[in-house]
């Protein structure tokens, strides 16, 4: 008999169909009524889950009696309840390693943006207030030889400081749990403590995951140890900053600006940020490419099929639980 696979999140028809040939796949659909309450109703039956973007712990998953692996289309799991996914032999799989390129890319964007103002000069233009060259009050900061500050220095942090060292000439700092005498040599980086990256670094770029020790690592303190003409830029997660502390940073000038992926609560409805030129704010678009996404999910089935045929998933997060 055909094991089950449920979806937790929107997956497109290809993703399904591609299941289909060995999974009876479940797919909540919003045309059929309350996605919750279909989700809910499928749980007993799945014995694999894949999605993204869906908290999903002893609460969530008490129902799901058979379930053998949850399947993230994410590089991030701070979603998941690992702890209690151990304790019940649930494998969790995700998928790094292909949305890297692309993922440095936005972060990059950002620092171009924020910068040289992009999106607030793009807006300006369309509303029909160019009359004249732009007055000094609109000029940008220079992001060539300016020094780039990554916390978090893992696969996204070494290819951002790549584009930053290699193509715009930028010294590299970086701070975080260890040293990385490769990424030293090939790109000259040097590592700081974080309040030494911040008092130096021209944009700080974060790249950390989520977690406990994560949490709020930016506040209001850190933001006063940066300079006034320096710039926060956030891939990683929002909860890394203290969204509220970082406003009023950018209102009172504390920081130049800031170009911003992910926040706090997602989706961002509403924000004192929309009222801020000084922040751009895109809707966590870090992978989101054609191609990153369709990677994205060819490795994350691969792996739920690899783990409901037994096989161990190229990318289990938790190897613990993996019993051959
Ligand atoms: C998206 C991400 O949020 O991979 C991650 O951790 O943050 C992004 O790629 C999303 O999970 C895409 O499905």
């Amino acid at each position: 008999m055909k094991k089950t696979v449920l979806a937790f999140s929107r997956i497109t028809p290809a993703m399904v169909e591609q299941l289909q040939g060995e999974f009876e796949v479940i797919v909540p659909d919003p045309k059929h009524g309350d996605v919750a309450q279909q989700f809910d109703e499928a749980l007993p039956r799945a014995h694999g889950l894949i999605g993204a973007g869906r908290p999903l712990g002893r609460e969530q998953l008490a129902a799901a009696t058979q379930l053998q692996v949850v399947s993230s289309v994410s590089v991030g799991y701070d979603n998941y309840a690992v702890d209690y996914f151990n304790e019940r032999g649930i494998m969790l799989t995700n998928t790094p390693d292909v949305l890297t390129e692309s993922t440095a890319d936005l972060g990059f964007s950002l620092i171009m943006s924020s910068a040289r103002r992009i999106a607030e000069l793009d807006a300006w233009t369309k509303a029909g207030q160019w009359k004249a060259s732009i007055p000094p009050a609109l000029f940008g900061s220079d992001v060539h030889g300016k020094t780039l500050g990554i916390v978090g220095m893992g696969n996204i942090g070494a290819a951002i400081a790549r584009r930053g060292h290699l193509g715009f000439n930028m010294p590299i700092l970086y701070s975080g749990n260890s040293r990385k005498a490769d990424l030293e040599a090939e790109l000259d980086a040097r590592f700081r403590s974080l309040p030494e990256l911040l008092a130096e670094a021209d944009f700080v770029c974060l790249v950390v995951p989520l977690s406990e020790k994560t949490k709020h690592l930016i506040g209001a303190e850190q933001l006063r140890q940066m300079k006034p003409s320096a710039f926060l830029i956030n891939i990683s997660r929002g909860p890394v900053v203290d969204e509220a502390a970082l406003i009023e940073a950018l209102r009172a000038g504390t920081i130049r600006g800031a170009g911003l992926d992910v926040y706090e609560k997602e989706p961002l409805a509403d924000s004192p940020l929309f009222q801020l030129p000084n922040a751009v704010t895109l809707p966590h678009i870090g992978s989101a490419t054609t191609q990153t996404r369709e990677a994205m999910a060819n490795r994350a089935i691969q792996n739920l099929t690899s783990a409901l045929r037994g096989e161990r998933p190229q990318d289990l997060v938790n190897p613990q639980v993996y019993k051959a």
